[in-house]
């Protein structure tokens, strides 16, 4: 039963015993055979910044500095900006191909469309343009200029963050000297400021860090979602199944992994435009399925169901059900084309900075999306006809999932309770106690966490405790999984308050039965979505965010990304779990700081904890803490 220590996932279980006997190693093989990993790297205590290194600090004696003099707290810091600057630049560069996008919209050469006026109007009015009197090209224009700006102005106060955050946290963020220019600047300034021989302050490595957070979350998520919303719609709920049973032997499979939806929505585009060319070639039809945050994406606007999550990626294609998975950017493994030549399916990439080799490269750009998704989903007809006599390994299973829950989404089906003050129904509730408080879980697989676990175990004590829980990114995919973005989860783990107010919204909005425990926001960049919600709830109740009863975990980060969302949740006072210490533990003072001290700075705080029952229990404890000194 050594698969079971791998992942709590049935699907996942039954690919690994596949993968055993075929002989093909996996992540969790590679991961194995690093054992054991660098006690060093992972306390954050080595530096290879300049070439006089590498340096390492010994944790139990000497040396205790490295060759410039540099100390743990000083490596740990400078270590931790890096990678903070990592995952913002990550998703700042994933919000520059949307605006890019608007951009080349509103100027008329691309076959992309806006699909949401009012969105768009919103956004424009938002961040301060005049709209009377422009047609939406014109407004386009303007938004796509001052997104521009936030992306790479030189000077001033970050626009998108100056139009969106609350006023008390600008208060904040401005005493502390961490408000963002431009994101390009920042995040140049952040690799300069780690530079052998810059910075030696921990403090101010930290407090630039933060701006990282910041940088991430305006510049990054939020912008990122709202071009997305403009370009390709504002989610609205849908119903998709997900595991690995949503792929199909008898039809041409297509999966689309990584990121950003201005690949993946034109390759589903062009999957059903070419439905009939895949039944004239013996198909049943073409079955598109989503893996990691593009899969969220398009799970949310289109219903897609989601084949898996990160940790997954490599047992889709050992099924030898995938014709072709297309990636375009982020969380892509390595290790993906090797995994496709043992079983069956074409690897394409798709984007100059992200090829990998082995793999068909067909580059993308917004000119010729058309043709190169036309191209690309012809690919997955050919590679079906060529899948012949390689077996077939389809788990069969699939749970029910409900996604699509935008903020308008909710909002709009709690004013099927009262139209007036949709928000009245959930403040009333969580003052009443009914709801205790609400936690976002959000973030990766990692493949030191049994795959799931931590999300699944956290969220069933949470929502058992009247926690309403929140999910994005491929906590959202595990949840989905297990079953917990379904209605089902509402009558049967539940605590009795929270499935009354549930039900009660869900039969007010025609579901004829409850909302699930967890409401699916989106992809990683859609936690901006969590900051609205929190925004708008702290706004009604006339507090600050940093008040309110809610939290946020990343279970099982993985990524540099995760660490720059955790970092920005702390800048807008949230308490954050994170189910895995960073490489930080090397320095005490850097670890007393994030996970205590920042806490009477800024108001959040990270809490470290891997037992799933222990995390649930510090979370619901900060939450009756919150309730407390709000007199609830
Ligand atoms: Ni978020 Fe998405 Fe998944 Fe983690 Fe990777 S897919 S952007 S980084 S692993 S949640
Ligand atoms: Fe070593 Fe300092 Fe160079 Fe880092 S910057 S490698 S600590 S000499």
């Amino acid at each position: 039963m050594w698969e079971t220590d791998k992942t709590i996932d049935k699907a996942a279980q039954q690919m690994l015993k596949i993968t055993a006997a075929d002989g093909v190693a996996t992540v969790w093989d590679r991961y194995e055979a690093q054992q054991p990993q660098c006690g060093f790297g992972s306390l954050g205590i080595c530096c290879r910044n300049c070439l006089q290194g590498p340096c390492r600090i010994n944790p139990f004696g000497e040396p205790k500095r490295g060759v410039c003099g540099a100390d743990a707290d000083t490596i740990v810091a400078r270590n931790l900006l890096r990678s903070l600057a990592g995952g913002t630049a990550a998703h700042v560069d994933h919000a520059y191909e949307a605006v890019e996008a608007l951009e080349k919209i509103a100027t008329g050469d691309i076959d992309y469309v806006i699909k949401d006026e009012n969105k768009l109007i919103a956004t424009a009015r938002q961040v301060g343009i005049e709209t009377d009197g422009k047609d939406s090209k014109g407004v386009a224009k303007e938004v796509a200029q001052k997104a521009l700006e936030t992306l790479s102005g030189h000077e001033g106060e970050m626009g998108w963050l100056s139009a969106w955050a609350p006023k008390e946290r600008v208060d904040v963020w401005r005493q502390l000297g961490v408000i963002p220019r431009g994101a390009d600047r920042e995040i140049r300034e952040a690799m300069h400021q780690t530079s052998m021989g810059v910075d030696a302050d921990p403090t101010n490595l930290l407090l630039a860090g933060v701006k990282q957070g910041l940088v991430d979350g305006y510049a990054g998520l939020k912008l990122a979602t709202d071009i997305q919303d403009i370009i390709f719609g504002m989610p609205q709920p849908v119903k998709s199944e997900a595991n690995l049973g949503v792929l199909n032997a008898e039809y041409v499979n297509v999966v689309v992994h990584g990121h950003v939806p201005l690949l993946s929505e034109k390759v589903l585009e062009w999957c059903r435009k070419l439905e009939d060319e895949a039944k004239a070639a013996g198909a049943r039809g073409i079955n598109v399925a989503g893996i990691c945050c593009t899969g969220n994406e398009v799970l949310m606007r289109q219903g897609v169901p989601p084949a898996t999550n990160f940790l997954g990626q490599e047992l889709a294609l050992a099924t030898g059900a995938v014709d072709l998975m297309v990636v375009d950017v982020q969380c892509i493994l390595p290790s993906v084309t090797n995994v496709a030549q043992c079983y069956h399916g074409d690897i394409v990439t798709t984007m100059p900075i992200a090829k990998v080799p082995g793999a068909d490269h067909i580059p993308f750009s917004l000119e010729e999306a058309d043709q190169q998704a036309e191209k690309i989903v012809r690919q997955s007809i050919e590679s079906y006809k060529k899948r012949g006599s390689t077996p077939v390994h389809i788990p069969d299973e699939r749970a029910l999932i409900f996604a699509g829950f935008s903020v308008e989404a909710i909002i709009g089906a709690l004013s099927k309770v009262n139209a007036e003050d949709p928000l009245k129904p959930l403040v009333d509730n969580i003052k009443a106690g009914n709801i205790l408080g609400a936690v976002a879980t959000v973030g990766c697989n990692n493949v030191k966490v049994k795959q799931d676990m931590m999300h699944v175990e956290l969220v069933k004590e949470l929502i058992a405790n009247n926690v309403l829980v929140i999910a994005t990114g491929c906590s959202a995919h595990a949840l989905g999984k297990a079953g917990l973005l379904h209605p089902d989860a509402t009558n049967n783990l539940a605590g009795n308050g929270l499935k009354a107010v549930l039900t009660a919204v869900g039969e007010a909005a025609g579901l004829g039965g409850p909302l699930p425990p967890v409401l699916h926001m989106g992809s990683c960049v859609d936690n901006s979505r969590i900051g609205d919600l929190l925004t708008a709830l702290a706004g009604y109740m006339g507090v600050n965010i940093k008040d309110l009863p809610v939290a946020a975990s990343a279970p099982e980060p993985q990524h540099e990304k995760a660490l720059s969302i955790g970092t920005w949740a702390v800048a807008l006072g949230v308490f954050t779990h994170l189910g895995l210490p960073p490489h930080i533990l090397g320095s005490k003072a850097v670890t007393g700081t994030l996970t205590d001290k920042v806490e009477d700075l800024l108001g959040g705080k990270f809490y470290v904890e891997s037992d799933p029952a222990k995390a649930a229990a510090g979370i619901i404890r900060h939450i009756k803490d919150k309730r407390h000194a709000l007199g609830l």
